[in-house]
């Protein structure tokens, strides 16, 4: 149990049961809220697992400490020493009877912002006094979530043999070509902010390490200014040697459907204050071909997509409705997809090069992650490099470690806000990120 000079206990550790009559116990917090009744006050103090009443009856306690407790400020930060009685009247079925507050800090008023959920503020404000908005139950359980989204996916790839990596994000070549990149100076030479790992968790099937994974912020600088793109987001990324596609799709799935059942059974308070009831994903996921996906756009609206188009997002959203109608599912993956509009490294099958081994998962909202069979050969990487009418020798790291002994291998990538967005069914990718970088914020 956490015990330290100001706190001894969380206040949803405490329990009037195991605590002894008369011993002295201390939580540490914000002030939530003071109720002062004339010959009564109460003190609401709040820390990260919930909330506690202090109560102090004026004829039972110090007057100074009486005194002193009515004029404490909404936010300011106060440590409570005190005994513990149960009370039926109380929020959580005890009160905190204090011997001691110390003010620890002061607060400013007015706030930035109402803590209590009451009031709602917009998405800048709250992003502006962030430190403020976190207080509230609703963000801080995104974040709890989030955590056990993240501990999750290590402790589920872990399991499964692959192994934690981290890789550079000031690189000096773009990803996968594209023109979404920010520069940077590093000392006298043009830079970039990496937008994937993609070319470092290839370079590491080379070494003999086998199945690697990496949770880390990806780049991107396109102009995006949407619910569901940021320029730095995170990704969870991994790539396994001697695997097919469908081998990597089963461990995405399995992975995703494993994050679910623990969120489920490791946040349920956090559950409750967003009002969800979490539904575990059942697996597989079904698998559909690209051009089956083209055929339901094509059937279901005015829209004619060809082949080798890209699905945009009503396109997205009719096809995931109409999977979501046949089997009650929101997760699928789109397989198969045309060889052209996928990146230089995806492979493509032997029997017919134009289609590629590769796919993406889907939610019903949105894409969550993407994937692919990679192509092991040197030569027919280089005349793909090409063909996307890129240089290969600004790929040359990256070739080099195909030339010595390179197995087939696969990979996905994943957007970590998009799963917790769907997960906690926000409908802003900004809800999910602590302080978002996209096209108009910087700071904090
Ligand atoms: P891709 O570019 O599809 O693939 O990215 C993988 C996943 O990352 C998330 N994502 C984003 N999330 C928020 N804002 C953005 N601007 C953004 N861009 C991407 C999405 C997306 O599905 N190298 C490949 C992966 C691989 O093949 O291993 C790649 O980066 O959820």
């Amino acid at each position: 149990m956490l015990s330290n000079m100001l706190r001894t206990h969380y206040t949803n550790q405490i329990s009037p049961q195991e605590i002894g009559e008369g011993e002295q116990i201390k939580v540490a917090g914000w002030v939530y809220e003071v109720r002062d009744l004339g010959g009564i006050c109460f003190v609401v103090v709040r820390d990260r697992e919930g909330k506690a009443q202090v109560t102090l009856v004026k004829k039972k306690t110090d007057s100074e400490l009486f005194d002193f407790s009515r004029k404490l400020i909404r936010e300011a930060v106060i440590s409570v020493t005190g005994t513990v009685k149960p009370s039926d009247k109380a929020p959580n079925g005890f009160e905190i009877i204090p011997s001691e507050i110390n003010l620890l800090n002061n607060a400013d008023s007015p706030l930035p912002m109402d803590t209590t959920g009451k009031v709602e503020a917009e998405l800048d404000t709250r992003l502006d006094a962030r430190y403020i908005d976190l207080r509230k139950p609703k963000t801080n359980a995104i974040f709890r979530i989030r955590h056990e989204v993240l501990r999750s996916v290590r402790d589920f790839l872990t399991c499964n043999g692959f192994i934690e990596t981290t890789t550079p994000k000031v690189v000096a070549t773009a990803t996968e070509g594209g023109t979404s990149l920010f520069p940077i100076t590093y000392f006298m030479t043009e830079a970039f902010l990496n937008q994937s790992p993609q070319l470092f968790k290839q370079i590491l099937m080379s070494s003999g390490m086998d199945n690697v994974f990496e949770i880390g912020p990806i780049f991107r600088a396109e102009e995006h200014d949407t619910r569901r793109h940021l320029n730095e987001a995170t990704s969870i990324d991994i790539e396994s040697s001697f695997s097919d596609h469908y081998d990597v799709m089963q461990i995405l799935e399995d992975m995703l459907s494993q994050v679910y059942l623990n969120v489920k059974q490791n946040c349920e308070s956090q559950l409750d204050v967003l009002d969800l009831d979490l539904e575990v994903p059942k697996t597989p996921f079904l698998k559909l071909k690209y051009e089956e996906a083209i055929n339901i756009v094509n059937s279901e609206s005015d829209e004619e997509l060809e082949w080798g188009e890209d699905l945009g997002t009503i396109a997205e959203n009719l096809v995931g409705q109409d999977v979501f109608e046949r089997t009650g599912q929101s997760h699928y993956f789109i397989i198969d997809w045309p060889t052209e509009i996928k990146p230089f490294y995806a492979m493509g099958y032997e029997d017919n090069a134009e289609i590629s081994k590769s796919f993406d998962l889907m939610h019903r909202r949105m894409e969550l992650a993407s994937g692919a069979q990679r192509v092991h050969e040197y030569d027919i990487l280089k005349n793909r490099i090409e063909a996307k009418g890129l240089n290969p020798d600004n790929f040359d790291f990256y070739l080099d470690a195909f030339r010595y002994g390179m197995p087939p291998h696969s990979g996905w990538g994943v957007g970590c806000e998009r799963l917790l967005m769907t997960m906690t069914e926000v409908d802003n990718i900004r809800d999910v990120v602590l302080f978002p970088r996209d096209r108009r914020r910087l700071s904090p």
